[in-house]
């Protein structure tokens, strides 16, 4: 039963809040603790109170699952608990532990006191949900550990640890040994010393930098292009600063509200439960066996595997990397070096960890030599027949019980589980994306054998590993790629209709994706796809419309930044794009030799008929249970493609427009191009007035 509790301690009332598991702010637990306070302040042997959470401590703020729905009727609220605190004649300490957030925080700010154990995390999370704080949080905060401080704090949403924040003064004091004991003493101190007992309201903020607030506006204009929550949190620090406290904290509401209500926020409160529901897979729970992964070997020491091998080495995991070719062992070696040098220098990490790191990765110049990891990792060219040699090498190289899983990005993962038979349980897909060592997503693609044991035990490694993990099925180029294709066609079919490159890419970075298609096909080189067209062209369906634009760039040469040219063109060591008028041409040329018209092309029609292809192939996807749930499809896109995170990923934007619009939309365009059939789910769920979000294959 959520709620709070009151038990006296001498002079010192303590009141815990319990409502498991990290004591969110949930209708009823803001009236348990007025009710508990109330009783404290009519008891005339309490002097003090300690306010504190149960369980761990922690106090995660507002309940995230209430906001959007109305509150019920007559409950009181956290502003009722902070207001009924700012009343107490008795001096009310709040002791922090775990997590102190959002309303969590601003609760503690509103006590007259804060003591915390020295692993405390305290923050203003809000705006990663869309919001400013709404409980007096950019009042106070200001007040108590300056505006500077204050608006780093809040604009980025960043927590710190609680030695930083005694010395910023958020804190009176750190306690060491046991939180309780000590919270009580300090509150036995106050009764002692006597009033006054100041509290956050009546101090004026302080102001060192003058500019603080100008500079910010600009870092954000740039940083925060198309967001309004970080602009609100500054907006609501700065009248912490221009206005009277119960002027701010009025605006500090207004501007809440307005941001509660936004599609931003309700985007980024779906990412929130999102990230938590793409670690829950049937059939895995916490009684699942997790075999223990000590070591690791890469098989391929290209720029996947050696980011691969990077990974586990930050990670502290000892692993081989394996090459025949000794030169590209080499080269990898050094890569690695130059890259940690360069992080070194950067002040990421320190020289020693480096070293360290590096030490953890043992070149081999043999498959036999994996034998004896935990787990073995495929990253060799993306062709077949290559990788069946190599899962027929390992099958007779690796441990019995060792894992064993191709970093593919497309191909079939269960054609290379018959290449091992015994081995069925053992065998999985890992598809890391480049570079490995940066980027957060991992694919985990769960073949029809893949035991649950193998499964969980990947999906622990992905955890120390840093990764977010999604599990897929098998199908070619699993959730991201498979989807990726339909976004790429459209971009080449856009050029040869009109649109200039550049046009194109403004127009999805207008729309907050973190770089343009034809910036990131140059970054990732054009050379890649077009071999795989090459090799896949006898599949191509001859009566369907094919665009020769990338091929063509490739036959001169061009395979993006590492030539110099790509769909832009680069200046000798810059990787900014630069306009090339002989693309434009070769461009027309293709144009014309398919007899295309070319027109002007809006940036919302480049942004429809490049985005709405993800949502096609999205609701194919998760009808065919290759995803676990759309929203499993929005983490992929937020974490592997720089998709907006406060569009809430793919499915949950196309919900958000409507999937009647959106299908209307497709139909159309089928109507005019072959290519664009709607996907069945997305036909029904239209037709119904469902949306992406009451499809849960998990369930
Ligand atoms: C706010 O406070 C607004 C105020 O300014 C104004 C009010 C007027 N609500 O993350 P975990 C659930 S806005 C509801 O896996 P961890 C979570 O969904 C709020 N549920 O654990 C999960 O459920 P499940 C500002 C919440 O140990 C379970 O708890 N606060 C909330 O890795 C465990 O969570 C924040 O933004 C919540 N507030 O991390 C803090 N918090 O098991 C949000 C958690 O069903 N929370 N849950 O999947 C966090 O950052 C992390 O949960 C925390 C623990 C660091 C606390």
């Amino acid at each position: 039963m959520s709620g709070a509790s009151l038990e006296r301690e001498g002079a010192v009332g303590v009141i815990t809040i319990d409502n498991p598991p990290v004591n969110a702010m949930s209708p009823g637990v803001p009236g348990a603790i007025l009710a508990r306070l109330a009783e404290a302040q009519a008891d005339d042997a309490v002097a003090a109170v300690v306010l504190r959470g149960a369980g761990k401590g922690a106090l995660a703020g507002a309940d995230i699952r209430s906001f959007g729905k109305p509150w019920p009727e007559g409950e009181p609220t956290l502003r009722d608990v902070i207001a009924a605190i700012e009343r107490s004649a008795k001096p009310v300490v709040a002791t922090l532990a775990g997590y102190w957030l959002g309303g969590g925080l601003e609760l503690a700010l509103s006590c007259h006191y804060r003591v915390a154990s020295r692993k405390t995390q305290v923050g203003q999370p809000e705006v990663a949900l869309g919001f400013p704080p709404g409980a007096g949080g950019t009042q106070r905060l200001p007040r108590l550990a300056g505006v500077e401080a204050a608006l780093a704090m809040i604009v980025s949403g960043k927590p710190i640890g609680a030695p930083e924040a005694a010395e910023k003064g958020i804190l009176d004091r750190v306690i060491d040994g046991d939180l309780r004991e000590g919270a009580v003493a300090f509150a036995e101190e106050r009764i002692a010393a006597g009033p006054p007992h100041a509290l956050a309201r009546e101090r004026t903020p302080e102001l060192m930098d003058p500019d603080v607030f100008a500079a910010t506006r600009k870092r954000l204009e740039r940083r925060a292009r198309g967001q309004r929550a970080p602009a609100a949190c500054l907006e609501c620090v700065e009248a912490a600063l221009t206005l009277p406290f119960d002027e701010g904290i009025r605006k500090e509401r207004a501007i809440f509200e307005e941001c509660m209500a936004s599609a931003e926020s309700r985007a980024l409160r779906h990412v929130f439960f999102a990230e938590r529901a793409v670690r829950k897979v049937p059939g895995i729970g916490k009684e699942t066996p997790v075999r223990p992964i000590e070591s690791a070997a890469i098989v391929g020491a290209g720029t996947m595997g050696r980011g691969i091998a990077t990974c586990f080495a930050n990670a502290g995991i000892p692993v081989r990397l394996m090459d025949s070719d000794g030169q590209a062992l080499e080269r990898a070696l050094a890569g690695i070096r130059s890259e940690y040098e360069g992080r070194v220098k950067r002040g990421r990490i320190g020289a020693a960890d480096a070293e360290v790191r590096i030490g953890l990765i043992e070149p081999i110049d043999t498959l036999e030599k994996v034998a004896g990891a935990d787990l073995v990792i495929e990253a060799v060219f993306e062709e077949m027949p290559l990788k069946e040699e190599v899962f027929r090498a390992l099958d007779s190289a690796c441990d019995a019980g060792a894992i064993i899983a191709s970093n593919t990005s497309y191909l079939d993962v269960n054609r290379l589980v018959d290449i091992v038979p015994s081995r069925r349980g053992d065998v999985l897909g890992l598809h890391f994306f480049s570079p490995a060592q940066v980027m957060r997503l991992l694919e985990v693609i769960r073949t029809d054998s893949a035991s649950p044991e193998t499964l969980a035990s990947v999906l622990a490694l992905a955890k120390r590993l840093g990764k977010t993990a999604v599990v897929a099925g098998v199908c070619h180029g699993f959730i991201g790629n498979r989807m990726l294709e339909g976004y790429t066609r459209e971009v080449r079919f856009l050029l040869e209709e009109g649109a200039s490159p550049v046009e194109i890419d403004s127009a999805l970075t207008g729309f907050g994706m973190a770089m343009g298609p034809c910036a990131v096909a140059d970054l990732a080189g054009l050379d890649v796809s077009w071999r795989k067209r090459k090799a896949d062209a006898h599949l191509r369906d001859p009566s369907k419309r094919y665009s020769a634009v990338a091929d063509r760039l490739c036959e001169l040469g061009r395979f993006g930044q590492k030539t110099g040219a790509g769909y832009y063109r680069y200046e000798p060591g810059s990787r900014t794009p630069v306009p090339d008028p002989e693309v434009d041409a070769l461009i027309a040329e293709v144009a014309a030799e398919s007899g295309i018209n070319r027109r002007t092309i809006g940036a919302d029609e480049i942004v429809e008929r490049c985005l709405y292809p993800l949502v096609n192939e999205g609701a194919r996807i998760l009808d065919e249970g290759i995803a676990l749930r759309a929203s499993d499809i929005d983490i992929v896109w937020i974490n592997g493609y720089g998709f907006p995170r406060w569009r809430g990923g793919v499915m949950h934007w196309a919900d958000e427009i409507g999937l009647a619009a959106v299908h209307g939309t497709i139909a159309r365009l089928d109507e005019n191009q072959d290519h664009w059939e709607p996907a069945p789910l997305l036909s029904r769920l239209a037709a119904e007035g469902g949306s992406f979000a009451d499809v849960d294959r998990a369930a």
